[in-house]
């Protein structure tokens, strides 16, 4: 099997991410979908609407920035392309080109990502993972899903999209001094694992090796094992 430069593959599929020990956001009896920023209506797509869309099932690896790969996932859900034409389009301001989009979780969590990206033809609104619907460690009720880029773009709790007519700044964590500590490894635009996209302005193989001594150590705050 081959993985994109500078991935290794783990045993099975950890709960990752910049959570550290707190517990997943509890999902909603009626779960949205908030859309909003340059809109000419803020729009609410109810989870049930959005299941009622045509679906698909794509089988892809999860590569995270610092360099494990979980492979052979069996997402299934909505096309994000086809989302964005039902609800997003619609709704657009009058003349608003838009250029990218903030995909946020019910954990404050914002990824951001470019608008040619988030309609890729690889790009998923998950709600089942490996026949299952999804848990609460992988997204539940709803991931965003674009394999080809790392696992930073990949919200989990999916509750808001923002389109955007520039780059927003950075805002992954409501915490100020995550946040300030992302921005000295600034995330990649792109971020397209088979680019090696890690970081806007540090070599990727500056950081192979920091981050593979990390590994265990991110590992153990994210999942608390
Ligand atoms: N809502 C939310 N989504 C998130 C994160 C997070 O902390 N919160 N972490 C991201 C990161 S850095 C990675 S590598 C993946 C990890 O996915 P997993 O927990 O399903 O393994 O989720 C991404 N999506
Ligand atoms: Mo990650």
């Amino acid at each position: 099997m081959v993985l994109p430069p500078g991935q290794r593959r783990i045993d099975g599929f950890p709960r990752f991410g910049i959570h550290f020990g707190q517990p997943p956001p509890e999902v909603p009896d009626d779960p949205c979908i908030e859309i909003g920023g340059a809109v000419a209506r803020p729009v609410v797509v109810r989870l049930e609407e959005l299941r009622a869309l045509p679906r698909r099932e794509l089988v892809a690896d999860l590569h995270c920035v610092a360099g494990w790969s979980a492979t052979g996932l069996r997402w299934e859900g909505v096309p994000f392309a086809t989302f964005y034409g039902a609800f997003v389009e619609p709704a657009l301001a009058p003349g608003a080109t838009i250029s990218h989009l903030s995909i946020v979780g019910a954990d404050s969590y914002r990824s951001v990502v470019t608008i040619e990206d988030a309609l890729g033809a690889d790009v998923l609104l998950a709600d089942r993972l490996d026949g299952r619907p999804l848990d609460g460690d992988h997204g539940a009720p709803i991931r965003f899903v674009s394999p080809s880029q790392y696992g930073f773009i990949n919200t989990k709790h999916l509750r808001r999209i923002e389109v955007h007519t520039s780059e927003p700044p950075l805002r992954y964590h409501p915490t100020w001094w995550i946040n300030a500590g992302l921005h000295a490894v600034m995330p990649h635009e792109r971020a397209r694992v088979w680019h090696e996209e890690r970081h806007r302005y540090l070599p990727a193989w500056a950081l192979r090796p920091v981050y593979r001594r990390l590994i265990p150590a991110l590992k153990r705050l994210s999942t608390g094992r």
